[in-house]
């Protein structure tokens, strides 16, 4: 393969291709045998001179290049693919007994048990990969089995991909047909980690475990994104195996690893319960040495023929089994127990743990619910507790281990005054919930803040934890209306209490900054459900604030109602009416919902009546307003209504995409943007006679 290559070759199409045959081999080397020939510098200087040649040379331009891994021409992303065959799901084994239940009905189908193969199961993202006369066309998500999703872009850019397969693996009934492969795609769990930790310190939230990060990295728009993720893959199996010339699941992994796929190198064949067993047993121990996740073991009879004769059930083939590991359960310490303050000043014990690995990512918290679950439990601060995470995602502790406990371990009760403001706290009559009873609890205000802003409410993308509680602290923000007074420049100036190496603070920074205002902007108009979701009045969920907006399409009609009719609406009943009715006539609450009008926060959902709608001859067009208007003496939120009812967007920060800069009277840093930017600059005048003819007059 590596032969050396004449420096005198003259046909550069002949060049090209010895280039791009000898990259790809060395990528192999790599990537999947984990054996590199050459070094870095010298892999380089080949990338180097291929992509030199294929610059000056375009006519010999091949998506399956090389040099197109990243950054090649993106195809239709995302777009449906049927798959020709279906991606069957596998049964499951939850212990040894079903496993051994599936193994009697092996036996019984086929007279004996047969040979049979495990496998690891690889906790990843399920893909297939179409290859047409050897060269990948096509790599598809597996959906739900019958159609997925084309991310033949994003996989190209994963390394251990062949982009051809190679010719040892090729028998000539696929080197010039179509043949389809299986296999996942997974995160090591140290990129994974190495991924998260750099999430965090951009304030963003990481994945759930490396099942999810890896799914989350194939479905990225800019493949040059996926590039950057760490991604690997195993293969083991084709769609069509009577396309091959393998007899069984065993010689197919075979040639899958010839072909030049990675193929997971604990694979066993064997020929008794007994070696099933101990393969699964096994694989349980080394689990956690694994550089990757894995959630069980599958067990597949070996023989294709074998196999057809078992057939499948309507979603699964009766041939294999997946044995899966019971959830992962670690010992730890528990630190501590410190109670958390929710929005409604709900108090809620948190398990403060050694940080350990569970289930695919690093467990430090876990709620302990309340403090009667503390009781029952019985967990102890200093004790080692047993963690797990329900439906491998929410960690949970599951109790002590009382041999451990020390000596002088003390029962857990719930403080008697509010961590966050040092209220006292009460307990309802029927609750279980404690709660801190303080109107001002910074720690409530934090999370009504941080509720408003999520994504079932006004979906303020970036709006999190840290900018907010950065936010209270400053004592910029208190209630939700102060976030529509927030301005670009304040916020980029915003100290996120830390220190640079040299020093200084860090600082939020102009790029995020506008990106807040602009969020900030937008979810003005979310529309009134949300706004009552997201003002937190107590027992009003998200499905609740949506049965209460269609019965009161506005603010006014809600405030007009009475606890009766409330009660009366579906779902709601006397005990939520009169949270509502409570909220609604607490005159702090009111103080904020004003101002929330008054910054232009729509809270009404009316449907416009007919021939109320306005003819939207501003649509597709930006506006951003700034200075005192005047003339007409409206507000900025009302002439910004007046734009939007002609299907304008209004935005609070101007850029290139910007159309129109309407400048009243003092207009400052916008206007001078604007001119800076080029972006048209309209006066008052102008808006007036925008809104009374519905058009941009001539400039
Ligand atoms: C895995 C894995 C998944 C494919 C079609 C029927 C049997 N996650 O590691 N599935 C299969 O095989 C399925 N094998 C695996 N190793």
């Amino acid at each position: 393969m590596a032969e050396t290559l004449s420096l005198f070759d003259d046909d550069v199409r002949g060049r090209i291709e010895a280039l791009r045959k000898e990259i790809e081999h060395h990528t192999y080397m790599y990537y999947v045998k984990d054996a590199p020939e050459i070094s870095d510098g010298a892999f380089d200087s080949l990338m180097r001179e291929l992509r030199d040649l294929e610059r000056e040379h375009p006519e010999f331009a091949d998506p399956n290049s090389p040099t197109q891994r990243v950054g090649g021409a993106v195809g239709d992303q995302f777009a449906p693919v049927q798959h020709e065959r279906r991606m069957y799901s596998l049964d499951d084994a939850m212990d040894i007994s079903e496993l051994d239940a599936w193994m009697d009905r092996v036996e019984e189908a086929l007279g004996e048990l047969p040979e049979l193969v495990c496998e690891l199961k690889i906790d990843g993202s399920g893909i297939a990969l179409t290859y047409e006369a050897g060269a990948l066309v096509r790599a598809a998500t597996r959906g739900d089995g019958t159609t997925g999703e084309d991310v033949t872009a994003n996989i190209r850019a994963i390394r251990d991909v062949p982009l051809h397969l190679r010719e040892a693996g090729m028998p000539g009934i696929v080197r010039d047909g179509s043949v389809e492969l299986r296999g996942e795609v997974y995160m090591p769990k140290a990129s994974f980690e190495s991924l998260n930790a750099a999430a965090e310190a951009n304030g963003k939230q990481g994945f759930a475990n490396p099942r999810n990060a890896a799914a989350g990295s194939l479905r990225q728009k800019d493949p040059t994104i996926t590039a950057g993720r760490d991604l690997s893959t195993f293969i083991y199996a084709v769609a069509d195996e009577a396309a091959l010339a393998a007899d069984g699941q065993f010689e197919l992994l075979e040639w899958l690893g010839q072909a030049g796929f990675h193929v997971n190198p604990d694979v066993a064949r064997v020929h008794s319960r007994e070696e099933v067993h101990a393969f699964c047993e096994r694989a349980l121990e080394r689990r956690d040495a694994l550089p990757y996740d894995i959630d069980g073991v599958v067990v597949k009879v070996n023989s294709f023929v074998r196999q057809a004769a078992m057939g499948y059930t309507a979603r699964a083939p009766r041939w294999a089994i997946a044995f899966k590991f019971p959830p992962e359960e670690k010992a730890t310490l528990l630190r501590d127990i410190t109670v958390q303050v929710g929005r409604t000043g709900a108090l809620t014990p948190v398990a403060e743990l050694e940080p350990v690995r569970v289930a695919g990512s690093v467990v430090a918290r876990a709620t302990l619910h309340n403090e009667d679950e503390v009781r029952r439990k019985d967990v102890r601060i200093g004790d080692t507790v047993i963690v797990r995470k329900a439906g491998d995602v929410i960690p949970e502790v599951l109790g002590p281990v009382e041999s451990l406990r020390p000596a002088d371990a003390q029962p857990w009760t719930m403080p008697q005054a509010c961590p966050s403001c040092g209220s006292p706290v009460i307990r309802e009559e029927g609750e279980v919930a404690y709660r801190c009873i303080s109107i001002d609890c910074p720690a409530q205000s934090q999370e009504r803040l941080v509720h408003w802003a999520s994504r079932g409410a006004m979906d303020i993308d970036g709006m999190g934890d840290e900018i907010v509680g950065r936010l209270v602290e400053s004592g910029r923000v208190t209630d939700v209306a102060d976030y529509y007074t927030l301005d670009e420049v304040e916020l980029s100036l915003l100290d996120m209490g830390r220190v640079k190496q040299d020093g200084t603070p860090v600082r939020l920074g102009q790029t995020v900054a506008a990106k807040l205002v602009a969020q900030i902007d937008e979810s003005r108009t979310r529309g009134f459900a949300r706004a009552l979701f997201g003002i937190g009045i107590r027992h009003v969920g998200k499905t609740m604030a949506e049965a209460i907006a269609r019965a009161y399409p506005t603010i006014e009609g809600l405030m007009a109602a009475d606890e009766e009719a409330l009660a009366a609406i579906e779902g709601v009943g006397p005990k939520i009416a009169h949270s509502i009715f409570v909220f609604l006539r607490t005159p702090d609450n009111v103080h904020v919902i004003e101002r929330l009008q008054k910054h232009g926060v729509v809270l009404a959902d009316e449907p416009p009546e007919a021939g109320e709608e306005l003819p939207q001859t501003l649509a597709g067009l930006t506006f951003v307003l700034t200075g005192a208007l005047v003339q007409s003496g409206m507000t900025r939120d009302e002439a910004g209504a007046a734009l939007k009812a002609r299907g304008a967007k209004v935005s609070g920060s101007v850029s290139k995409k910007t159309s129109y800069v309407v400048a009243g009277e003092a207009a400052g840093s916008k206007y001078d943007k604007a001119v800076a930017l080029g972006v048209p600059v309209l006066d008052e005048a102008q808006l007036l006679q925008i809104l009374e003819t519905g058009e941009v007059p001539e400039m």
